[in-house]
């Protein structure tokens, strides 16, 4: 059976299923990472949910594929990879849905305050101060989406559903969008009342949700993050939802994440989750079974599913 090495551990489903077909060598139980490496030089393979640094490819001298776990791979060195040769697949469009629908979720809980207004009830205040204060609603509400992509869409496609208006920006202009395009992110932040921030990490999207725009955004205006943390500003955002100049956030991705800081815990303006967007059964099954299908396909020299380069 051909080696591969797995970087961290991944859902078990692909870990049955890699031991299935190849010989697999666990490269975050080794105490010894140099040593590690260095017994891999065969190795034509690496299956990560963890991303995969230059310094393992250059470890592996035989590496062909590094098969990514996620639709984001930021994470895995891919300006090496390609100086390398080394090709590297992703899980895209089979988590979409899932992600979608937890922002609508996230979008609901919010404006409906559904969080804050379930521990109103379970803290027995309905009984003992009355009824809850007055909402706000999505219905009529303007969203900008910050890139229109695959998952970009389905979000589209969902708040369409809730009767909202869905607007977008990207780096270019999709010709056939139903939907009103703003060339810049600003500009698109001062009319809207939500911003949707859904495009992929890494350095050429650091910090594209500014101060700029979160003040054009504004104290009525609510920010989501689907995308990556490193996309805002945190502590800008954290001192902009505190003063009011900023109005609500619901955040899925944290910059230092799991860590972030807990001035957001106790904020009734903020919904929070731990990266769960794809987080389904069935979604993660999915995006497991394509790294697995990527993996085979390259061992039996038929073409990569979901290359990335
Ligand atoms: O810029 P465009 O027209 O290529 O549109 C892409 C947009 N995008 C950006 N928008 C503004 N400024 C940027 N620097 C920038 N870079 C990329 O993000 C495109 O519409 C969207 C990404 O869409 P997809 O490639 O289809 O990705 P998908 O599957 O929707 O996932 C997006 C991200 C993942 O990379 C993870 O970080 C997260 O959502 O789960």
């Amino acid at each position: 059976m051909d080696d591969l090495v797995m970087i961290g551990p991944m859902l078990a489903s692909v870990g049955e299923a890699l031991e299935k077909n190849f010989t697999v060598h666990k490269y975050w139980e080794a105490d010894d990472k140099d040593a590690f490496l260095a017994s891999q030089k065969d190795t034509r393979f690496v299956a990560t949910a963890s991303g995969c640094s230059g310094d393992i490819m250059r470890a592996m001298p035989a590496l062909k594929l590094v098969a990514s776990f996620g639709v984001g791979y930021d994470s895995v060195d891919v300006e090496t990879a390609k100086e390398r040769g080394i090709k590297v697949t992703n899980t895209p469009d089979v988590l979409s849905d899932a992600v979608a629908e937890l922002t609508l979720g996230l979008m609901l809980s919010l404006c409906r305050r559904i969080v804050a207004s379930d521990k109103y009830v379970r803290d027995g205040k309905w009984l003992a101060d009355g009824n809850y204060p007055l909402t706000s609603e999505l219905t009529g509400a303007t969203v900008g989406i910050l890139g229109l992509g695959r998952i970009g869409k389905e979000i589209a496609a969902r708040c369409q559903a809730f009767k909202m208006r869905v607007v977008y920006h990207g780096r270019t202009e999709q010709r056939f969008s139903p939907f009103p395009y703003y060339a810049d992110l600003e500009e698109m932040a001062k009319d809207v009342d939500w911003l949707v921030a859904v495009v992929p990490g890494g350095a050429g999207t650091a910090g594209l949700v500014n101060r700029k725009v979160m003040n054009a955004l504004g104290p009525k205006g609510s920010l989501v993050n689907l995308g990556r943390g490193s996309l805002i500003d945190e502590p800008v955002m954290i001192e902009m939802l505190k003063s009011g100049e900023l109005g609500a956030a619901a955040l899925d991705v944290f910059a230092e994440e799991p860590k972030m800081s807990e001035e957001l815990w106790a904020m009734d303006n903020v919904v929070l989750t731990p990266h769960s967007a794809s987080a389904t059964d069935k979604t993660r099954w999915g995006m497991g079974d394509l790294v697995v299908r990527n993996l085979l396909a390259h061992q039996s020299g038929n073409p990569l599913i979901t290359p990335v380069v």
